[in-house]
């Protein structure tokens, strides 16, 4: 696969999937940018959506729009139908044990301060320790900061090798008597590490600790299998995987979850109220107060099923394959940084780089003028930022329907920003 570089012609031919079928399906992927074709390459911060999903959102509100769990009325069944038939659909996809355990967010950062309110204060306490790796998203460091101050825990970091790996042999020495939760990515948003959630699960689990998994960037990219992996909490988001903004997932083991107390209280998560006390629903539903986002979960199940048929494996095996051609050509480029593993099997569709002095801001700005959009800046890492010793970098990622000819534009427009900023020195 190394030698892909000299057969231009068959590149899109190397993929697992059929990409221009699949461009078809995804009618913003026919836009202009400044009179340019739009390469997309910001996959990581959220994904485009394909024609099924829209339609679905659009035929939820002209036909069945009403209240779940509510009204005794024709289209409040219908809504409840779909929207708890979303639910199964959910269960199916990451191989849950049962319905009651997927609760429906805002996206992963509520499933994350979810988890840090409910069961951090219930179970975190003084002098107890809370293991992340340096590589956190903000969304799975601050909630652990917030509640670490409050209970007077201590947050504990793994260490990662120089390609950006966890290193496991000091994993198994930093999760230790006094750690109550480990809580990782399993696919870094920055380096694209994909982490091994199953043996830091076995960590946790021997030392009586939890392991909650951040999955924003492997669920939409990976077949995955909650019991598989063993984890107590893995929480996603819709948006990154075809589906529509404002709508997550946390998933959470039944006996974790109906010991936790509520989130937030009203609306669905109530049983019975009198004026001093409430009784509060059973789950899913305890975790799911006021109206939820109807329309989007009930669209989310035409992204879940999309993706099932193009199968998940297909999937992974298309993004191993750009991504290592993508390495492969932009290591040809002089004064390149790469950062995270060298090996594709070992990392997702993500690749962060920075390019001589050249600030990822001028650099995400000139490739937007060739119609290409990557993202510039810390990514919402900075301790990672500070660790790789930079302000930020410059990010392209890529989903299903991104093409070999795409990475060729991208190393044209970096070829080109070379040109013209490569020897601005910025220091
Ligand atoms: N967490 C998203 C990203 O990495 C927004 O871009």
């Amino acid at each position: 696969m190394a030698t892909i570089l000299d057969k231009p012609e068959t590149k899109e031919a190397m993929s697992s999937l059929n990409l221009e079928k699949i461009r078809r399906d995804f009618p913003i992927l026919r836009r202009e940018v400044d009179g340019k074709r739009l390469v997309y390459l910001d996959n990581a911060a959220t994904s485009q959506k394909p024609l099924s999903v829209i339609n679905k959102i659009s035929e939820y509100y002209q036909r069945y729009n009403a209240n779940v769990h509510r009204g005794i009325h024709t289209l409040s069944e219908e809504a409840t139908a779909m929207y708890e038939g979303t639910r199964e659909t959910v269960r199916h996809f990451i191989d849950a044990k049962e319905t009651c355990e997927i609760i429906f967010t805002r996206g992963t950062t509520e499933g994350i301060n979810l988890v840090a309110s409910t069961w951090g204060r219930q179970n975190v306490l003084p002098g107890d320790e809370i293991v992340l790796s340096p590589m956190e998203h903000h969304s799975n460091l601050v909630p652990w900061q917030v509640l670490a101050q409050e209970r007077e825990a201590k947050l504990v970091f793994l260490e990662l090798t120089a390609e950006g790996e966890i290193d496991m042999e000091a994993a198994a020495k930093l999760i230790g008597s006094r750690t109550r939760i480990v809580a990782v990515t399993q696919m870094s948003n920055v380096l694209g590490t994909i982490n091994p959630i199953k043996e830091l699960a076995a960590l946790a689990h021997k030392q009586g600790a939890v392991i909650l998994v951040d999955g924003a960037q492997s669920v939409p990219h990976m077949q995955i299998s909650v019991q598989e992996m063993d984890a107590d909490f893995v929480a996603f988001s819709l948006h990154k995987m075809l589906g529509p903004t404002g709508v997550g997932v946390l998933w959470g083991k039944k006996d974790i979850l109906k010991a936790m107390p509520p989130y937030m209280y009203g609306g669905d998560m109530i049983a019975s109220v009198s004026r001093e006390r409430s009784r509060y629903n059973e789950l899913p539903w305890k975790f799911e107060a006021g109206t939820p986002n109807i329309g989007d979960v009930i669209a989310s199940a035409a992204a879940f099923e999309y993706l099932t048929t193009m199968g998940l494996d297909n999937v992974r095996e298309h993004e191993v394959e750009i991504t290592r051609y993508a390495l492969n050509r932009l290591r040809e480029i002089n004064g390149i940084t790469i950062y995270g593993p060298k090996d594709p099997q070992k990392r997702g569709g993500v690749i962060s780089f920075n390019m001589k002095d050249i600030h990822p801001h001028d650099l995400g700005q000139i490739l937007s003028d060739a119609g290409i959009a990557i993202r510039a800046g810390h990514h919402c890492c900075q301790p990672l930022m500070k660790d790789l010793q930079v302000m930020g970098t410059a990010r392209a990622s890529f989903y299903i329907y991104n093409t070999f000819e795409e990475v060729d534009m991208l190393l044209a427009a970096l070829r080109e920003a070379d040109k013209v900023m490569g020897n601005v020195a910025y220091r």
